[in-house]
């Protein structure tokens, strides 16, 4: 109950959705929700997270391995395909509660019925390896080809990736290996099967694969099945990775499915234990919420990764499966309040391509670290100067994420202070934590223009959350989090005040005498946009009020194409008030303690309504301030939208010409923060915890665990107060 996500029938139409709903992945590799026949035109991917090529001057991108699960049987030489069979019924689903992905499918034809079945997880305990199990039985006697291997010619957004394929077979083990163009990383896949028959086996390549086909008389009415234990390792991981591979396949092999898929399970029921939060009352919300929480487990980095989560997951190379603010400020709650370990790992990430960081700033002429706004393996820009195609022209637009969207660095400061505030885990101030906010203020500091006529510090040329307004000035929430950078830099150095000598040497390294004073100043004079006395309206940034009050709905309308870009010099929603994500909305959001419920409600009630909700960000926002102004059925409709964007698939799919579909880990990141920290009300404040219930109305209960440093507490929730307690 409320654990399985299904889809009965063929629905070709929704290939491309079904392969992001139906993903599994362990933090390492992501793999697609498509089925086994399948070829690089339905988009099968086994996505590899922090791996990256370039070809060209397109995009670098992630490396999508070869598909080890490739699989096409033929019965008196007829494919049984989902794309072209005649289908007498269908079904899709995922387990999530053990992440499980199955598939069956019955076929008619020249043998009758033919049913296909399979299994599939990727394992939770070595998460270098993908299993399935694939069955078959036919209606009546018949002969069976069963192809099945490594297919390399992969999907590519901006490929090809892979050259000088080799390959290796011996006994039932086959691999293939490919080096990529730019960086020369070798990628190998091994398959190791097991069949439960026996059959003329012949072992075949193509210029891109190596499978085996296996032939021999079916029986009426007997079920027939093989296993596929299949390992995935690339140069990153170790020096010979074919090597490593065809070990791992053949020892995950001998373990056997069984065992290997009993302990997979065992794992995500641990997972579960801490991670689930149950909801009494309303089924929908529960799969949805659950559904979110799946998604983020299949992509917290494990086993001591030190990669971070990509904006569309690991469902593909949308974005250049680069890592975004979304990270820090939509996902890491989830793992700090559940997983603090795996919200170390992503704070890792941060402290490991600070130079990368550093070297932005350089590159636009100022000192300290300018996270990049989509961040690859060495924490390189990926985002480029023209980020947009226009539909009209197909010429690339000039946009300016990359130079101007300053509230990255402001993002990774935070995600490393709340979590160092909340593990008190000082080690990672120690191991870099403390460096990168040093470094993140430090930019903040050179970015600033000093007004001297009003005498204050002023953040001029930036792009806020809201995307469609470039170039602005004093974007609140920009300002806020910059003050908050500065703000905690000057807390990180006094906490460091008792290893005086890590202190010392820290400052000496980084030449910061000078910086401390200037932090001091800006700390008092860096301005910071406040509520208008009468309205209690914050400005979204200068001058942002006197532009046209126009409706989300009229701007629409003055679209050509529908998939015209909103913002940049010409989008419809430049030069209106129409903004496109939370913006001052999220900045009352993480400051909630230092506004009036007056302003928030204010606020909320002018900025939502011009909102278009063109980022999957932006809905958990709106409903997380709805709870905290006491308006749950405010806030409903937006943990719904949030929580169920990968359900239905209803998200914006296009960039002007671009492509952006894929999954929406930020949004299912906000919906846990919308159920927990919104509708549940949970605070973490010097270690006390409390809630303040604002259920929905058909919600009786809430239950979920949290860890707090090294205690796991229970939580229960309901319309009149809640229960905590240690577990
Ligand atoms: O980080 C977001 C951004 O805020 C809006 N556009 C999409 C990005 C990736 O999710």
């Amino acid at each position: 109950m409320s654990w399985i996500i299904s889809e009965a029938g063929r629905q070709l139409e929704k290939t491309i959705d079904f392969g992001n709903k139906f993903l599994i992945g362990n933090g390492y590799f992501g793999y697609r929700g498509t089925m086994e026949e399948y070829g690089k035109e339905e988009l099968p991917a086994c996505n590899l997270s922090g791996i990256y090529d370039q070809q060209g001057t397109a995009w670098r991108e992630p490396i999508n391995a070869p598909n080890g699960l490739y699989t096409q049987l033929f019965v008196e030489d007829e494919p049984h395909d989902l794309r072209t069979g005649e289908i007498v019924a269908h079904s899709q689903q995922l387990d999530m509660l053990r992440a499980i992905h199955q598939r069956k499918t019955v076929f008619s034809g020249r043998a009758g019925k033919v049913t296909i079945e399979s299994d599939r997880f990727a394992s939770s305990t070595d998460n270098h390896l993908l299993h399935m199990i694939y069955s078959f039985s036919l209606e009546k006697t018949a002969r069976v080809r069963l192809v099945t291997g490594i297919d390399g010619d992969v999907w590519d957004i901006n490929g090809p990736h892979l050259f000088d394929y080799s390959y290796y077979s011996e006994s039932r083990t086959i691999a293939v290996t490919a080096v990529s163009g730019e960086l020369g990383h070798k990628i190998a896949v091994a398959d190791t099967i097991s069949l439960s028959f026996e059959g003329e086996v012949r072992i075949f390549e193509t210029e891109k694969g190596l499978f085996r086909q296996i032939e021999f008389i079916a029986q009426a009415g007997k079920s027939y099945h093989f296993t596929k234990a299949v390992a995935v390792y690339t140069s990153q991981d170790v020096e010979i990775p074919l090597e490593q591979a065809i070990k791992a396949s053949f020892s995950a092999n001998k373990t056997g499915y069984k065992l290997a898929k009993s302990k997979h399970v065992e794992e995500w029921k641990e997972r579960w234990t801490m991670s689930d939060v149950l909801i009494e009352g309303d089924e929908k919300a529960q799969l949805a919420l659950r559904y979110s929480i799946y998604q983020l487990l299949i992509l917290a980095p494990q086993h001591g990764q030190t990669t971070s989560i990509p904006a569309r997951g690991l469902s593909g190379q949308t974005y250049k499966g680069a890592v975004f603010w979304d990270t820090e400020m939509f996902m890491l709650p989830f793992f700090l309040h559940t997983d603090p370990e795996t919200a170390k790992n992503l704070i890792k990430y941060r402290i490991q391509t600070l130079d990368g960081a550093r070297a932005k700033a350089a590159e636009y002429g100022f000192r300290g670290a300018f996270y990049a706004w989509e961040s690859q393996e060495n924490g390189q820009d990926a985002c480029s100067d023209y980020n947009v195609t226009d539909v009209f022209t197909n010429r690339p637009m000039r946009t300016y994420f990359r130079d101007k969207q300053i509230h990255i660095s402001s993002a990774v400061a935070y995600g490393i202070w709340q979590t160092y505030v909340m593990t008190d885990d000082r080690s990672l101030l120690l191991n870099g934590g403390a460096e990168v906010i040093l470094e993140c203020a430090r930019f903040y500091s050179s970015y600033a223009y000093y007004q001297a006529e009003k005498k204050r510090f002023e953040l001029v040329d930036v792009i806020g959350p809201d995307e469609y307004h470039e170039r602005v000035y004093n974007n609140a929430y920009t300002n806020k989090m910059a003050a908050y950078t500065i703000d905690i830099a000057v807390k990180a150095l006094e906490a460091l005040r008792d290893v005086p000598d890590y202190r010392e040497a820290l400052i000496r390294k980084l030449d910061y005498q000078e910086d401390m004073e200037q932090l001091a100043a800006m700390n008092a004079e860096l301005y910071v946009p406040e509520p208008n006395d009468e309205t209690g309206l914050i400005e979204q940034f200068d001058g942002y009020f006197k532009l046209e009050d126009a409706t989300v709905e009229a701007v629409r309308s003055r679209l050509i194409d529908p998939k015209e870009y909103w913002g940049g010099a010409y989008g419809v929603a430049a030069d209106t008030q129409v903004l496109k994500q939370a913006d001052v909305v999220l900045l009352l959001t993480l400051f909630k303690e230092e506004y009036t419920e007056e302003v928030k409600r204010k606020n909320w009630q002018y900025y939502e309504p011009r909102t278009e909700h063109g980022s999957s960000l932006s809905p958990c926002i709106y409903a997380l301030l709805a709870c905290d102004i006491g308006d749950p059925e405010w806030a409903y409709p937006y943990f719904m939208k949030t929580a169920s964007v990968d359900l239905t698939g209803e998200s914006k799919q296009f960039a002007g010409t671009i492509y952006i579909g894929g999954t929406h880990p930020a949004a299912n990141g906000g919906a846990w923060m919308a159920a927990v920290l919104g509708f549940a009300g949970l605070e973490i404040r010097e270690g006390k915890i409390t809630v303040t219930p604002q259920l929905p109305e058909k919600w009786q209960k809430m239950s979920f665990k949290i860890q707090v440093k090294e205690d796991v507490y229970q939580v229960e929730v309901t319309k009149e107060g809640g229960n905590i307690w240690k577990q």
